[in-house]
């Protein structure tokens, strides 16, 4: 079966755990040879940023290392046993940003990284080239090579008689330094006008027998990849259905701070709210289904909606939100 999953950063890797196993696959490392199933991953990059001349890509590394068996448990992002000698010399020296975590283990994959997209190679190829690493089980694709990232628009914390009322800010000052608690007024995807949606991409989600849209941020992760141009398209054109779980429960979401995102676009914090937000796809939306935890209801139009256990407290747990999303799909995990 050929399953695309629409991800973001630490739910959408987490989640990706949860569909391999569903699949009989081993949820980290590489699927067994012959395994009837292929799983793309649509990773979102609008998180991506160039810090001390290193490109980070937050959303494909979580996804890297999560599925590689790397990542840190408890952050849910950078490497597990991490050193921090490199991010405490920059600091001696003052060199800013320091409030952005760099590493030791985490650095090397920026320069790799660096160095092949200095050398010209596009990123998906750069990600590949890191997946011979890490063989996370599933194609993981940046959802587009373009440069595409978030930014956020906020009252301009410097004051004076020239200061323009707002300014906007990348999506890391605000969720990291800020801890997005300035309020947002908008978010915009800088660069998403000339970018194009990775041919492979448009192929994957055009060629699936199933589309999952994971629980990740339905705003900068979702938000951001279903507006890169070419997305749309294929999301109308794939005869797969497309069934999103929910990544608020019980009026919050888990982890992570998408109410902060899903109040500056006006959209209310319930599992009904965003997949109105998503929209029906008998009604020109996304989602042919829509999967609330057993806590929460929703009428979404043009949508079937079930109420399901949506905690991924465990593998076991994820894989069978996964399986749910096949059966309302309609797709059988054989
Ligand atoms: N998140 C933090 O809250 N603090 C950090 O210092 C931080 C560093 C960092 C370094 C590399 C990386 O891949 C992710 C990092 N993140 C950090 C998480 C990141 O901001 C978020 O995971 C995503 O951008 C949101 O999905």
């Amino acid at each position: 079966m050929r399953v695309v999953v629409l991800v973001g950063g630490v739910g959408g890797a987490r989640f990706l755990l949860g569909v391999k196993a569903a699949l009989g696959l081993p949820a980290v490392g590489a699927a067994p040879p012959g395994s009837p199933h292929e799983i793309t991953a649509v990773v979102n990059v609008g998180d991506d940023i160039w810090l001390h001349g290193l490109r980070i890509c937050p959303d494909l590394d979580t996804c890297l290392y999560t599925l590689g068996g790397g990542i840190d448990p408890e952050r849910g992002w950078g490497r597990a046993g991490e050193t921090w000698a490199v991010r405490d010399e920059l600091a001696a020296y003052g060199a800013d940003p320091t409030w952005f975590g760099l590493g030791d283990r985490d650095i090397a994959t920026h320069l790799v990284r660096t160095r092949m997209l200095r050398a010209g190679y596009p990123l998906s190829q750069v990600t590949e080239a890191l997946c011979h690493r890490w063989q996370p089980g599933v194609r993981l694709l940046p959802v587009t090579d373009d440069r595409v990232e978030t930014h956020v628009v906020v009252d301009n914390p410097e004051s004076g008689p020239d200061a323009p009322p707002q300014v906007a800010i990348h999506f890391q000052e605000w969720w990291v330094r800020h801890q997005a608690t300035l309020p947002a007024y908008r978010f915009a995807s800088v660069g998403a006008d000339e970018a194009a949606v990775l041919p492979e991409v448009g192929e994957a989600i055009e060629s699936a027998d199933v589309v999952l849209v994971a629980p990740s941020n339905p705003v900068v992760s979702i938000g951001t990849l279903i507006r890169v141009p070419g997305m749309a398209q294929a999301l109308v054109a794939t005869k797969a259905k497309i069934v999103g779980l929910s990544p608020i429960i019980g009026g919050r979401p888990l982890r992570g701070m998408a109410d902060a995102c899903l109040s500056a676009i006006g959209v209310d914090s319930t599992a009904e709210a965003v997949g109105r937000h998503y929209g029906g796809r008998g009604e020109g939306g996304l989602l042919d289904g829509w999967l609330v935890h057993t806590t929460d209801s929703a009428d979404v139009p043009g949508a079937q909606v079930r109420a399901v256990p949506l905690l991924m407290t465990d593998v076991a747990a994820t894989a069978e939100m996964a399986t749910r999303a096949f059966e309302l799909a309609g797709v059988g995990v054989g």
